[in-house]
């Protein structure tokens, strides 16, 4: 008797088993799509993560990693002005008096006085050429590139307050 109802039991069920085993075929298909979720997250942490971890070596190191390069080696220009006044004032100066360009790259000096003026080398590198721009009158400019680094000192042939530096690093 007890046999005989878990047959009938079991023949009653299987057709409902088949029938729900039907309408879980759709579930297991949310579960790859759940699975590959979970995988894409996991690679989305681990990414997070990696970026974080370069982040703190960053600020514990000071080194930067995926900062975008700020270099200036060659081709740059920097600008000396010799303003208005400075042939008469001797609390003038070049402006600015001192200046850094990267090995390769120029300086470009522009008499806004209406006295001329000069820009004259005084030392320059071992190896390096010495300058001179001779008479600079009333907005005259005058442009040296500078291709051996270090230091360089310069005067006004006409006024010896006039002084300034150029360092070419690189
Ligand atoms: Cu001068």
């Amino acid at each position: 008797m007890f046999v005989c109802i878990r047959k009938c039991y079991f023949l009653i069920n299987w057709p409902v088993d088949s029938v729900l085993d039907l309408e879980t075929a759709p579930t297991r298909k949310n579960d790859w799509v759940q699975i590959v979720a979970m995988i894409l997250i996991v690679i989305g942490i681990g990414a997070a993560i990696g970026l974080g971890s370069a982040g703190i070596y960053q600020l514990a190191t000071g080194v930067p990693i995926y900062s975008i390069s700020s270099s200036t080696t060659g081709g740059s220009t920097v600008n000396v002005s010799i303003p208005n006044g400075v042939g008469n004032s001797q609390g003038l100066n070049y402006v600015p008096a001192s200046v850094t360009v990267a090995k390769g790259g120029s300086v470009v000096w522009k008499n806004n006085d209406p006295v001329p003026h000069t820009v004259t080398s005084t030392s320059v590198p071992s190896g390096a050429s010495s300058f001179d721009s001779g008479n600079m009158n009333a907005n005259a400019t005058y442009t040296v590139t500078f291709t051996v680094s270090g230091a360089y000192r310069y005067t006004c042939s006409y006024h010896p307050w006039m002084h300034g530096t150029v360092t070419v690093t690189g």
